[in-house]
Parts: C-alpha cells; structure tokens; sequence
C-alpha cells in the first residue's frame, strides 16, 4: 500500500483514533485541533478523552513519528474531517465548524486531494463542502470541474468500542460524483477490515442519521413501555425480557432517558429538515427527552415523607464505563434534584475525576448515608454492589442495574 499524507482535522472522540489508527498502518498522519491544549497533550504521546486502549495506540502512533499534531494542516493526499456537527437551541443544525474546517483546508489541498466528511451531517453538507473548495480554489478546477475528490464516510463506531469498530464496522461511502465515490472507497479498503458500500454522498448522510434515528425510536418504545408499566404495576424487565423470547421482537432497554452527543442530535437533523413528515421521530425524541422529568417526579414521590432527605445519584454520564457527559440525561435529573434538594442530593461517578458544577460524593459515603438510591447509569462499580448495601433504602433503579 502506498504511504500517504494524510491530515485529520479534529482530534476528539472520532478524530483522535482514526488519526491514530492510520498512523499505525503506516501512513504519515497530521492530527489538526483548534484546541492549542489538545495539540500539547497528543504531541506528548498523551490523551485527553477517555477510551479503552487509546492511551497506547496515541502514545505508540507518536513515538513511531508517523502521528504528530498542529493547529494547522499541511498539503496532504487524503484530509479527513471529523469535527462536531451540533444543533442550534431550536434544533437548527449548526455545520459551521465543518465549514471552517474546510476552509482551513482550502489552502493545502491539491489536484488529486481526497477530502473526506466523516462528522454526522445533516443532508446536502458534503456538496456544501465541495462548493466551499470550488470557491476558495478555482484554480484546482478543470473545465468547471474539480481535479479533487470530495465524499462522505460517516463515522459509526460505538463510544467503548471505537477501536475495534473503527476497523471491523462495514462502511457506507457516498462522494459528490462517481470518481470521488471510487476513490474514498479505495481508501477505506485500505485501511478498515469491514465491507466498504458505496452510494452517493446524500444517501450516506442520510443513512448515518436513520441509524441513528432507529436507535432512538427504539429506545422510546422501551421508554414508553416503562412509563405505562409503572402504571399497570407491572415489572418492565421481566416484561420485555419474555417478549424478546417471541423470535421477531427485540425490545431494547428503557434507561433514565437518551444520551451523548449522537441519539439525542442526530434525528433533530432530520426532523428540522421536513418537520411535517418526520412524526415519527420527532415523537421519539420527545418520549426520550421526558423520561427526565418522569424519574425526577418518581423520586420527589419518594422523598415527600423525608423531611431533609439525603439522596444518592449513582452515574452522571450518558452510558455506563465512560466518562462522556455530554447530552447526559443522568446528569440532566441530578441537576434538577440538586435544584430542589440542593446539597441533599449526592453525586457518585466513578469515571469523572474533576466535576467544576458540584462536588461528588465516593460510592461508599453516599450508600452510607442516603434515604434513596437512584440507579442512573449501570457502571461496573455500581452492578456489582452487594445487595446488603442496598437493604432499608429506598431504590430507584432507571436501568435495571440493581441485582
Ligand atoms: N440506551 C438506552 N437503552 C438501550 C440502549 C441505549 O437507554 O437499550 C441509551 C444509552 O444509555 C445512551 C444512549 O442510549 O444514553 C445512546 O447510547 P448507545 O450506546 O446506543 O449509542 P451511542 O450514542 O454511544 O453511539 C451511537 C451508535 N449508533 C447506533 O448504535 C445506531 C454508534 O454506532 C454511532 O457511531 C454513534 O451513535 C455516533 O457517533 O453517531
């Protein structure tokens, strides 16, 4: 395989090891953050977000000299852009660190450039980044056409697993023309083990933001299911587990809501883009989005006979065993019991270090001292705790993570 120079722009979650795992294969990988202290930390052969073995693929991508970080790119073959792609508080799609990326990249790229969009992107922002191109290099354009190739690769690599997935997941590639599909497709062959499927670039960001939205969707059933299953006085778990047994039905699990920076954006893209059709989603972003307020109301429930009742959040992350906080419906729920308890509400996570909004509390205080327990998100230290430790306390488990 050929050694190519190859620029990253963005160094986060998706970035970092895909920048990383290209050096790795050889390739001679320039990492590019706005952040100067992400840039100091990568060039140390440091990391600054949390991901199992990520530490040891940066640090040996470093030291080998093929990964090296800058605050600006250089001329490369290949540029890959994985930066965020947030919503407006209305749900607007906010694509302009995209656009700025892209604009930092205008000046290096040259005829033959492969540039890459892996962020999720709402539909139609690959050619928005291609017009960019044509615009700030005109000179890079044959007969109105460009001598570059512009395409996108949606990122679907699971947080706790990105490693393995980065290389094992199949991947969808969909460039701006046929060539620019031909060309990123080749690429991602050389580089990942999973089936590389090429369409165009709009089908490839519509299908990241369905997967997404399938998700969601899916979730809101579970969550749904939960809400009408405390009313009926059934048990949810047992519930959906004898359901699954049923060969065409997989229930997912119901939690304290839908979290991270992917299932709780994503299908906002889609509903922004025909809120009059997209019912269906938007309705499941809904049901996701009350499950905060529904488990804040079933502890004011149980702490009305307290008079100072001393209450324990267990998990402040958007999932179990990372440290992400990000869209976080944990957190969202111990935010507004801290609002109303005030410092009766006591904060356990394990994975956060440093938290500048309130103080955290170790596992063992807060079990010794709480009214009620409420199970948030199912970290190792907490399905492991000895139902003992539990006993003669109120428990509100959202996720079933309670023996
Ligand atoms: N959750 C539930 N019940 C479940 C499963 C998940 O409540 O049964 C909750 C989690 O607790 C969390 C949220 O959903 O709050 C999202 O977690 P997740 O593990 O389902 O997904 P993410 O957001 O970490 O990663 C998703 C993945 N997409 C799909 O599975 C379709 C990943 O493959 C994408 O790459 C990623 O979004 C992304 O970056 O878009």
């Amino acid at each position: 395989m050929e050694t190519l120079d190859i620029c990253v722009m963005g160094l986060g979650y998706i970035g970092l090891p895909t920048a990383s795992l290209l050096a790795t294969k050889g390739h001679r990988v320039l990492g590019v953050d706005v952040n100067s202290t992400v840039v100091a930390t990568i060039s140390r052969g440091d990391i600054h977000l949390k991901e199992p073995d990520l530490d040891i693929l940066v640090r040996s991508a470093v030291n080998s000299g093929k990964l090296s970080a800058s605050l600006e790119p250089k001329a490369s073959h290949v540029f890959i852009i994985a930066v965020p792609t947030p919503h407006h508080a209305d749900y607007r799609p906010d694509i302009t660190y995209v656009e700025s990326a892209t604009r930092t990249i205008a000046p290096y790229i040259q005829a033959e450039s492969l540039v890459i969009l892996e962020s999720t992107s709402p539909v139609g922002t690959t050619e928005r980044v291609a017009e960019i191109l044509r615009e700030l290099r005109p000179d890079l354009l044959k007969n109105g056409k460009p001598t570059f190739y512009v395409a996108h690769c949606p990122e679907r690599v699971l947080p706790g697993r990105i490693l393995y997935e980065l290389v094992e997941n199949q991947r969808i590639v969909g460039g701006i023309d046929p060539i620019s599909t031909e060309k990123a497709v080749a690429f991602y062959q050389s580089v990942v083990n999973g089936e590389v499927f090429a369409t165009d670039s709009r089908t490839a960001e519509m299908c990241k933001l369905v997967e997404n939205s399938y998700r969601d969707v899916n979730i809101a059933f579970a969550n749904e299911l939960s809400i009408l299953c405390h009313r009926f006085g059934v048990n949810v778990r047992e519930l959906i587990r004898l359901a699954n047994k049923h060969p065409r039905v997989n229930i997912l699990s119901p939690g304290p809501g839908v979290g991270g920076h992917c299932l709780a954006v994503d299908p906002w893209f889609i509903v922004w883009a025909d809120p009059e059709n997209a019912r269906l989603i938007r309705t499941a972003r809904e049901v996701n989005d009350s499950k905060v307020e529904w488990v804040c109301d079933r502890v004011r429930e149980r702490a009305r006979r307290f008079r100072d009742p001393v209450i324990a959040c267990l998990g402040l992350t958007y999932k179990q065993d990372i440290d992400d906080l990000r869209e976080s419906p944990a957190l969202e729920i111990t935010r507004k019991l801290r609002a109303e308890f005030a410092d009766g509400v006591l904060a356990v996570e394990p994975n956060v270090k440093e938290f500048a909004e309130f103080g955290l509390t170790d596992l063992a205080t807060a079990l010794q001292k709480a009214d009620i327990i409420v199970g948030l998100v199912p970290h190792r230290e907490f399905i492991r705790l000895d139902p003992e430790r539990l006993k003669d306390r109120i428990v509100i488990d959202t996720c079933g993570m309670f023996k």
